[in-house]
């Protein structure tokens, strides 16, 4: 059976695959799974049908069988525990890539999240510049502190792994603010994983997906 996730009719970040979507769609691609993709509106995703799939009203959401599942790490993890190809054999070297996923999605992540909020809806508050600040130092202090671990290595422990994955696309979601990227080694790391042919894949495909809603109008 096929897995079905759902994803933006009309994603905000206009193709760039910053939507969660996009770490989903990687993961199938790097482990040759098919799925099918529904698309859904700003307006479906708060109703009931899209609700009783996921109790927050978002994206993704993984169907196959009677399985549902939400939160893209949750899916992420799912696909990597039934393929080969996302997580090492070795049990040891398999919890230490789980570990990597959770710090991207809880370690790294949120003070990213937080920063993009401040940028978007905070802007015209008058303690927006003041905070903005400690919310740039927050993203900093963690950016030097994976840039350490990770040092010249290509990946954060050994093979290419799903915390590779996830942690690639949190770090993608800091794009055009040039905090990355005063870590050589860390926009090296991105740039390796946004080279590999199930990412250009995946990443395609999101873009088709805003190309084609955009042309409707
Ligand atoms: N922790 C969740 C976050 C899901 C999430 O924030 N999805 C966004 C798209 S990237 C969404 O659906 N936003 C619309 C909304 O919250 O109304 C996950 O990783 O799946």
């Amino acid at each position: 059976m096929i897995p079905t996730i759902t994803s933006f009719e009309k994603s905000p970040d206009r193709g760039q695959g910053l939507a969660r979507d996009m770490r989903v769609r990687w993961a199938f691609e790097e482990v040759g799974q098919q799925y099918d993709v529904r698309l859904v509106s700003f307006q479906q995703m708060k109703e009931p049908a899209h609700l009783d799939l996921h109790p927050f009203g978002q994206i993704p959401t993984y169907e196959e069988g009677d399985l549902t599942l939400f939160e893209s790490g949750a899916i992420v993890l799912h696909i990597a525990q039934r393929h080969a190809g996302l997580l090492p054999k070795d049990a040891n070297a398999r919890a230490r890539a789980i570990s990597w996923m959770f710090a991207a999605l809880n370690t790294v992540e949120p003070p990213i999240v937080e920063r993009e909020m401040g940028m978007y809806f905070d802007r015209d508050k008058r303690w927006h510049q003041e905070r903005l600040a400690m919310l740039n130092d927050r993203v900093r202090a963690r950016l030097s502190e994976l840039s350490r671990r990770l040092g010249d290595n290509d990946w954060l422990d050994g093979e290419f792994s799903a915390g590779d994955l996830l942690m690639v696309t949190v770090l993608r979601r800091l794009d055009g603010s040039g905090e990355v990227e005063k870590y050589p080694n860390l926009a090296a790391y991105v740039a390796r994983g946004e080279a590999r042919p199930a990412y250009q894949r995946a990443f395609a495909d999101q873009l088709a997906v805003f190309t084609a809603a955009t042309s409707k109008g």
